[in-house]
């Protein structure tokens, strides 16, 4: 988890232009306490150049469940794919990695196909069968348990590989006017990006459990899943 996390937050301080986004700063750390559990979410909030917010997150949920939560949000002026990350552990394993760089448009394009073609995704020894709502994801995505060390070494491997070849995109360069109808249309595709990972039953039931219904809602549709 917390190599991950390094490695994630390396990512980001290499980017061009990174800022902290002030999003709401009684967000970024947030502590409750249930039935003598502890519970601390971790929030931070990055723009960049080609990224209009980039959060990364740590939730420690009482004794047993900790989560790693990262969205790199693109800026739809920019043809680049939705980066994501979200590692469950339960009780010091991993039950559930997820990467993916996901689409903006109807397919990813070509040139990153091939790019994520040749990174050759490792075949894992227990792969997770994505819900109806993960129509959102690519081809590419990848969804496992990791068994061992290993196996987990690779998933953070993976993790790596997809956010060089995201970062390496912004080399073209190529930006849009905000008007556009290629711009709108990244727009849009985030928008429904959004609007399927609130369908995640898993994510509200857990922070429904600690935080109570209204709470959990308004923090995956303010936080988690703005758009
Ligand atoms: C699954 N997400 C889960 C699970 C939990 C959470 C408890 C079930 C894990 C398991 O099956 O063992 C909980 N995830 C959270 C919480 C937060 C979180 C509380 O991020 C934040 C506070 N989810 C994302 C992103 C992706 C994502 C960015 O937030 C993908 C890039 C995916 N999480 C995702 C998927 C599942 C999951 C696909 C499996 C859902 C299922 O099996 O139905």
């Amino acid at each position: 988890m917390f190599e991950a996390f390094e490695l994630i937050k390396n990512k980001i301080i290499s980017l061009t232009d990174v800022e902290p986004l002030d999003i709401d700063s009684k967000s970024k750390r947030i502590y409750a306490n249930l039935n003598k559990e502890e519970l601390f979410i971790s929030n931070e909030f990055y723009k960049a150049k080609g990224f209009r917010k980039i959060h990364l997150e740590v939730a420690k949920l009482g004794k047993k469940l900790e989560i790693l939560h990262c969205v790199f949000f693109p800026d739809p002026c920019f043809e680049l794919p939705i980066f994501g990350a979200d590692l469950v552990v339960n009780s010091n394993n991993i039950s559930a990695a997820i990467v993916d760089l996901s689409p903006v448009g109807e397919n990813l394009p070509d040139y990153l196909v091939s790019q994520m073609r040749s990174l050759q995704i490792p075949k894992f020894n227990e792969p997770g069968k994505l819900p109806k709502w993960g129509c959102i994801f690519s081809p590419y995505v990848c969804f496992i348990r990791p068994v061992d060390l290993f196996e987990e070494k690779l998933f953070l491997k993976l993790i790596d590989q997809y956010l060089s070849l995201l970062l390496s995109l912004l080399v073209r360069g190529k930006e849009d006017e905000i008007n556009s109808s290629d711009t709108m249309n990244r727009l849009n595709y985030q928008k429904r990006y959004c609007s399927n990972q609130k369908l995640n039953d898993k994510t509200r039931a857990i922070l429904t459990k600690f935080f109570g219904s209204s709470w959990a809602d308004e923090y995956i549709n303010k936080i988690l899943f703005e758009c």
